[in-house]
């Protein structure tokens, strides 16, 4: 059950019984609330009242739900005939939904069939692959290429081990697969002593780099600090500008890290809070890498290759989603960081605001759009279930809902980009934000890698695809 609200301000919600009147019977229906109007996406200012409305699930001539809805404190109270929730709204305007009663009702003949109705067709599925852990599907956390884009590297969490998997790129087969000790959240490939390798952030707090057959090269234990430090990111970026790339890493225990190919660490930054996004960038246009890292709890920050603090701050609760966009003025990109509340602000390169946007819900994930005349849109996953693209300067060109939470979103080179939803389903939409394919598959989608004329899907059921595009 999810509720789009227009950003963090505390909602009330008053009855209208005159509304409420005209509701009639279509009790079989599951509780479903979909709100949205579109008119929603904008800021309000405090204090103005707002109605919110809400589409309740019912047949096409608009018969609905024969639901009530009681005031409560901070919320309501729905009963369905059948079910009793509650929808609590926090401080920050985010329902929460709970189940408090269940009356043992035999299911009614639904009178209205609700078939799902997908945007358009699927696209041709190439391959699948199911990944087993020891007893159940592994939990496929990454996808990416190797560097003759034959092959691709998945990474995968299975219990409290991890596993690698080395896929034929056209036809799915595995090539290689091992074990390593924690599960692997994150992974790059790249060449140590002349050999493309890997480099696994694992969940046992663990670097491994380890050879294409999973020899180890290097393993660095990172110490405990504040927190347990689980490794949740790791990304490349050639910091001296030697044409190599070094390794930057995302950790539980606070700190981001930059190691060299070797295994040595160059610098550690406290970001303060556990690191759930990383993103390199050269922001501000000086040709060095930057580093975009956002933050579990409060902060965003912004560094340069020598791990010292350009700019950076408190946004809210929960950064998940941080990222760069060329803005179409030199070299400079703008910075997008995205809220567990749902607030998306746009910076320039200097970390000025420029913009804002509510979603409502949490931000997944902000990736750029193909590159036109020097300026790059971004796409935007909310767990709203909407994807965005907005302008790099915060206008809103188009949103699209999807069938569930909208977790990963990749911009394609024609300009469109792929979204996979936490229900299984990857969409792709065109540069105008027209749905052109939709593919289901089984658990949430994690990472989507398009790539030669396909996009790989991985999901937390183990299965690996490549959908032809
Ligand atoms: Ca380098
Ligand atoms: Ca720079």
């Amino acid at each position: 059950m999810r509720v789009q609200t227009t950003g963090v301000l505390p909602l009330t919600v008053t009855d209208n019984a005159d509304l409420g009147a005209q509701w009639k019977a279509y009790q079989s229906a599951p509780p479903v609330v979909r709100v949205i109007d579109q008119k929603l996406e904008r800021m309000l200012e405090p204090n103005v009242p707002v109605r919110i409305a809400a589409v309740w699930h019912g047949s096409a001539d608009g018969k609905v739900a024969e639901w009530s809805l009681d005031r409560r404190p901070n919320g309501f109270l729905v009963s369905t005939g059948k079910h009793q929730y509650t929808i609590q709204f926090d401080a920050s305007g985010n329902a929460g939904v709970k189940m408090v009663a269940s009356r043992s009702v035999s299911p009614r003949k639904t009178a209205v069939e609700v078939k799902r109705t997908l945007p358009a067709a699927p696209a041709r599925v190439a391959w699948t692959q199911n990944v087993k852990g020891d007893n159940e599907p592994a939990h496929l956390t990454r996808v990416v290429p190797l560097k003759n884009q034959a092959t691709l590297a998945v990474g995968a969490a299975k219990g409290k081990a991890g596993r690698v998997l080395l896929l034929d790129a056209a036809t799915g087969k595995e090539k290689a697969a091992f074990d390593v000790a924690g599960p692997v959240n994150d992974l790059v490939a790249v060449e140590i002593n002349g050999r493309e390798s890997l480099v696994l952030a694992c969940r046992d707090g663990h670097v491994r780099a380890v050879s294409l057959k999973g020899e180890p090269i290097w393993d660095v234990k990172i110490e405990f600090y504040r927190l347990f430090p689980d490794l949740w990111k790791v990304r490349l970026a050639d910091l001296d500008n030697d044409g190599q790339p070094e390794i930057i890493i995302g950790c539980d225990n606070w700190r981001t890290y930059a190691f060299d190919r070797n295994g040595k660490e160059l610098w550690r930054y406290e970001v303060i809070h556990p690191v759930r996004a990383l993103e390199i960038a050269d922001i501000d246009g000086n040709g060095k890498p930057d580093v975009l890292v956002g933050t579990g709890y409060m902060w965003a920050t912004v560094l340069n290759e020598k791990g010292e603090k350009s700019w950076g701050g408190r946004f809210g609760f929960g950064c998940r989603a941080i990222n760069a966009v060329r803005n179409g003025k030199g070299r400079t990109c703008n910075v997008l960081i995205g809220i567990d509340s749902g607030l998306l602000t746009f910076h320039n390169d200097r970390g000025t605001e420029l913009a804002r946007f509510f979603t409502g819900d949490e931000i997944f994930m902000i990736e750029p759009a193909a590159e036109v005349n020097g300026s790059q849109d971004a796409f935007v996953a909310s767990y709203n279930g909407f994807i965005y693209r907005f302008s790099a300067d915060g206008k809103r060109l188009w949103s699209k809902a999807l069938s569930a939470p909208a977790l990963v979103v990749r911009g394609l080179p024609d300009g469109g980009c792929v979204a996979g939803a936490e229900d299984g389903t990857v969409y792709r939409f065109d540069k105008n934000g027209k749905c052109l394919s939709v593919n289901e598959f089984d658990g949430s989608i994690t990472d989507l890698l398009p790539q030669n004329g396909a996009v790989r899907v991985v999901t937390s059921k183990g299965v690996a695809a490549a959908v032809a595009l």
